[in-house]
């Protein structure tokens, strides 16, 4: 038995990217088994919420071109255009009460739910993420969702690199493995950083 996360005011969950292009099967960049993993990250929304810890939700929220995209010289399939089906989140996910983070909304790389970065430029700038847990107290981060080896792992390095103590749920990830062996890859990263891979 997975041992149980506790969930208390300091704590919050946070649910990376549950969308139609990721975790659905039309979806244009799905992750396989993105589906199955939403009965786990219903499982850790309802345990969050039934203890008053806040619940965030991600988005990729990307403008239809953008140099995020294979088409425009970057590397992923057109994905998560806002306001498109692709970008809404999974029909089966739990949703409560809680913030919505859109991220890449200026046609940035959004790979972590705290930041984003101009390919071209290399600029970073910061979501309201950091801002939103700090301003509750939250201390600790719990981090499920899509995908395991993209915003999920440079959600949690992020976290762990702003303080947060932040652990990872894997039956409610699923890696892309874009390159065979990546999402085990992700998970070493993510424990080297400090983070707890449970
Ligand atoms: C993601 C690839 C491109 C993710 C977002 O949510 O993991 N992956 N954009
Ligand atoms: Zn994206």
């Amino acid at each position: 038995m997975a041992e149980q996360t506790t969930y208390d005011s300091t704590t919050a969950l946070v649910v990376v990217d549950v969308q139609n292009d990721f975790a659905h099967p039309d979806g244009n960049l799905y992750v396989s088994g993105g589906d199955a993993a939403i009965e786990a990250v219903n499982r850790e929304i309802d345990a969050a919420h039934e203890a008053g810890s806040l619940v965030v939700y991600t988005q990729d929220w990307h403008p239809p071109s953008t140099p995020h995209f294979q088409k425009d010289g970057g590397t992923w399939p057109v994905h998560c255009v806002r306001d498109t089906w692709g970008a809404e989140l999974h029909g089966a996910l739990r949703v409560v009460d809680g913030p919505v983070v859109r991220k890449g909304t200026g046609g940035e790389d959004g790979y972590s739910g705290f930041s984003v970065r101009d390919p071209s430029s290399g600029k970073e700038d910061r979501t309201e993420l950091e801002g939103l847990l700090r301003d509750r107290g939250v201390e600790n981060v719990v981090v499920v969702g899509l995908a395991q080896d993209v915003c999920v792992k440079e959600t949690v390095l992020d976290a762990q690199r702003l303080g947060f103590d932040a652990v990872v749920l894997t039956d409610a990830t699923r890696p892309v493995d874009l390159q065979p062996g990546d999402g085990d890859r992700a998970l070493s990263e993510m424990t080297a950083a400090g983070a707890t891979v449970r």
